[in-house]
């Protein structure tokens, strides 16, 4: 169906019928079938039922609904009958009160709010939107239409807009790609993508979300529909956009921007963020495919604290497992787990288990048990199971669209929890089948009572395995935050787990790309993502692996992992200078921690992404619609990694504004590109003038000491900028009943004077006193600090940074010439 939907003949009458030849069909034994597609016609009224607004052509029905002034979404029933409103994605509307009016002319009808105008064009059906000043940002280049496919029962469904000439696209979520989508077509099926390679499509997750930039403007389509779906950005057409779907409904949210930050703000609105992660998860994880038995773990994490190398979090991959049954301990490689696992917790390490959804076919298994005696497993059309092989053999697979069968698997982890595990890695949810790929089709899913095949089910499989997964952990850890990763994700999975770009490869061409990914990732909703750091599949050299962690510094989830054929690969394994750059880096990590984890309150309270491409800084610019290397690491650090081997230096766009070189404090004007040196032991990073950056000391894990001061790093500026502290228990939920701690720092400079303000608030009352102030790029020679009008002692050091201490409740500090 993929030959003509873009060029129909125009439309002009009344729901148009075109037969054409069709090869797609379910079954290829069908040969081939006419397929009708059919397009709106003309909107003959306008119906008004509260924020609802239906525009009928005979039999087809379209629905506008106002979710807000910047969101609105579109909706079409063929038939006239829409669905029962259910989403994934959208757990629930915040129905905010939106002024908003229909008015008619002879031209359209158009329902407005303050913010946005949805037009539906009288003579062809055609939607559009504009913003209140008047500019179209979307229009549809064909109206909407679908095809009736009698093999399966529904509707083709599609969505064509124009595309102009310097039109830019971003989001969804991880594909292998090149940043801007423009010109890109790409379908969306979550894929088991083993080494996958460059321009690979589709890989592991659907996140049906774009942002569109045009002419400064920008605007998002959600298109929440779980089947196949497909989005062309001027691939076929270059004047053309279209997103369809192999069934389900024509459904889309129009997110108005203005600006491409709005726009992400707007989708975290509809479909979340993450809860706030324990802080452990923040700091360093090592990983491998897999270390086993018991003393090998050991030999990892001792390594690690006899090497001084701050780590967290130490996973255990399928070989933990009895015949990888999951639930259960292979006890010749791990006689006593829960031993174990309370003496890594005593070193500082927390325990992540995976967790795959093939339950083995077998009758003295107890979770195979259950699970058949209660009917959780999924089932084909005509009633037998679905049956596939994993690695426990012959599987079947829990129906996580139950919630009744999300509820079993919630208690599962009772015992895992009681051992002591602190995280659990969810996997192979595509779902992945060896030799089949995935489910046939015909498998049939509860979808919480919204009845479904594997067509309709399968994108959100892996999303409702880890909400299971991340339901049950958090009720059995009662008020701790547990941590979750998972591959396979649906628009919203970021509600329940962070996530991992699953199996790349050790190659410089795969630096590049996870570095792209996470920035697609995080626009995309799904902030708290990570690569498998030094690749999964193949060697890295020494200078690869630390080009890499150096990029993983940066990344919100940062975790080293390896498949099991490949050599030592642990952050000492390359020897010197590797190891101690490693160290340096890792260390890093963990002294930007509270920088990190405010910048995580950020996105989980106010819906900001973590990483945020260049574009997303100056997007009137449209030299930044192509730049994708360079991103901003909450909005104070600008990073930009080295992706070649033997670079000593390269080239580095610095937004506009005034940014310091974190590592030599000069200072420099943005708006340009420069060529900054990246010998190895370096990576371009620049501080926003202005900025107060909070640091820990280094640890060796979260909570090895305890807090005795927080160093406050302030680079001078002459104009006034904000900088956010947050700090609560790093553990518990008591965040959701408000008890946390949110500092506001104002820097403004004179040319002879620095003032800094502190205010605060919230509930929560850290444990440490006082500040270690290090004020960087002072213009002038200081000759006295008024600290709440006192006169304190300072000293400066060897790079002109001033230093000094202070109480943590300070309100106002005066630094003068
Ligand atoms: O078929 O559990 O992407 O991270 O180490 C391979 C073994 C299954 C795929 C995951 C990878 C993990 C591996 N898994």
């Amino acid at each position: 169906m993929e030959e003509n939907i873009l060029n129909p003949e125009l439309v002009t009458s009344k729901l148009i019928e075109e037969e054409e030849e069709f090869h797609h069909l379910n079954n290829p034994a069908d040969g081939i079938k006419p397929i009708i597609k059919k397009y709106l016609g003309v909107p003959n009224n306008a119906d008004q039922q509260g924020n609802k607004f239906y525009f009928t052509d005979g039999d087809a029905k379209v629905e506008v609904v106002v979710i807000t002034d910047e969101i609105i979404r579109v909706r079409l029933a063929p038939h006239s009958v829409f669905l029962e409103e259910f989403s994934y994605a959208v757990p629930k509307i915040e129905q905010k009160a939106v002024v908003f009016k229909l008015t008619e002319d002879e031209e359209e009808f158009r329902v407005s709010t303050g913010v946005v105008n949805c037009h539906i064009r009288k003579k062809d059906f055609f939607i559009s939107f504009s913003d209140a000043e008047g500019h179209i940002t979307s229009t549809d280049a064909v109206p909407m239409h679908w095809e009736e496919n009698v093999a399966f029962g529904g509707y083709y469904v599609f969505c064509t807009k124009t595309c102009d000439s310097e039109e830019s696209f971003f989001g969804l979520g991880d594909k292998p790609t090149e940043l801007n989508l423009r010109g890109k077509r790409l379908v969306n099926w979550n894929t088991d993508a083993y080494s996958f390679a460059w321009n690979q499509d589709p890989l592991y997750r659907s996140i049906p979300f774009y942002i569109s930039l045009n002419e400064g403007i920008a605007h998002g389509i959600f298109f929440d529909n779980t089947f196949k779906a497909h989005f062309d950005f001027g691939a076929e057409d270059p004047t053309k956009t279209s997103f369809w779907a192999d069934g389900g409904e024509l459904q889309y949210y129009y997110i108005h921007g203005p600006h491409m930050m709005d726009v992400v703000k707007s989708y975290h609105l509809l479909t979340g963020t993450h809860p706030m992660p324990p802080l452990w998860a923040l700091g360093y994880h090592q990983c491998r495919w897999s270390y086993y038995p018991e003393a090998k773990v050991k030999k990892i994490t001792n390594g690690f604290r006899e090497n001084k190398i701050p780590c967290d979090g130490i996973y255990l991959d399928i070989d933990y497992m009895d015949g990888y049954r999951c639930f259960t301990w292979n006890r010749k490689y791990f006689p006593d787990p829960k031993r174990m696992i309370k003496e890594l917790a005593a070193d500082g390490f927390k325990t992540v288990v995976i967790i795959d959804p093939g339950i083995r076919v077998d009758d003295n298994y107890s979770v195979f048990k259950e699970g058949k005696k209660n009917r959780y497993f999924c089932r084909r059309s005509d009633d037998y199971f679905m049956e596939g092989h994993v690695w426990p053999g012959r599987c079947q697979f829990p129906d996580f669209t139950n919630p009744e069968v999300r509820e079993w698997w919630a208690g599962l982890f009772d015992e895992l929890v009681q051992m002591g595990v602190a995280g659990v890695w969810n996997d192979m949810n595509e779902p992945a089948v060896f030799g089949a790929g995935t489910f046939p089709d015909d498998v049939r899913h509860q979808y919480d009572g919204h009845r479904g095949s594997h067509r309709k089910a399968h994108n959100i499989y892996g999303m409702q395995m880890v909400r299971a997964t991340y339901e049950g952990l958090r009720k059995i850890m009662k008020n701790k935050r547990p941590f979750t990763i998972t591959r396979a994700g649906y628009s919203g999975v970021q509600r329940f787990s962070s996530v991992w770009t699953g199996d790349n490869v050790a190659t410089w061409e795969h630096l590049k790309l996870g570095n792209i990914q996470c920035q697609r990732l995080s626009i995309s909703g799904i902030s708290f993502c990570g690569t498998d750091i030094g690749g999964f599949s193949g060697e890295p050299d020494g200078e690869l692996f630390t080009r890499w962690i150096q990029m993983g510094t940066f990344s919100p989830f940062m975790r080293a992992h390896s498949a099991g054929d490949t050599k030592e690969r642990e952050p000492w394994s390359f020897g010197e200078p590797f190891t101690a750059i490693n160290r340096k880096f890792i260390e890093l990590r963990y002294r930007l921690l509270p920088y990190l984890y405010s910048t995580f309150w950020e996105h989980h309270r106010y819906g900001f992404p973590i990483l945020r491409p260049v574009v997303m800084q100056e997007q009137e610019e449209i030299s930044n619609h192509f730049r994708q290397d360079e991103f901003t690491y909450g909005d104070k650090i600008l990073v930009c990694p080295v992706l070649e081997p033997g670079q000593l230096s390269r080239t580095v766009y610095l937004p506009k504004g005034k940014w310091y070189n974190f590592w030599t404090y000069e200072l420099i004007d943005g708006g340009k590109e420069i060529e900054v040196p990246t010998p190895l032991e370096t990576i371009p990073l620049f501080i926003k003038a202005g900025s107060v950056i909070p640091e820990y000391p280094v640890m060796q894990y979260v909570g090895e000491k305890e807090i005795e001061e927080v160093k406050l790093n302030i680079y001078y500026s002459n104009y006034e900028v904000n900088s956010f502290l947050f700090e609560d228990y790093g553990e518990t939920f008591a965040y959701e009943q408000d008890i946390y701690l949110e500092k506001k720092f104002v820097v403004s400079g004179k040319p002879s004077v620095l003032t800094l303000q502190q205010s605060l608030d919230g509930l929560y009352t850290p444990r440490y006193e006082s500040y270690h102030f290090n004020v960087i790029g002072i213009p002038f020679t200081p000759s006295k600090i008024l600290a709440d009008g006192k006169d304190i002692p300072y000293s400066i050091d060897d790079n002109n940074c001033l230093e000094f201490k202070f109480t943590k409740n300070f309100k106002q500090i005066e630094i003068l010439g």
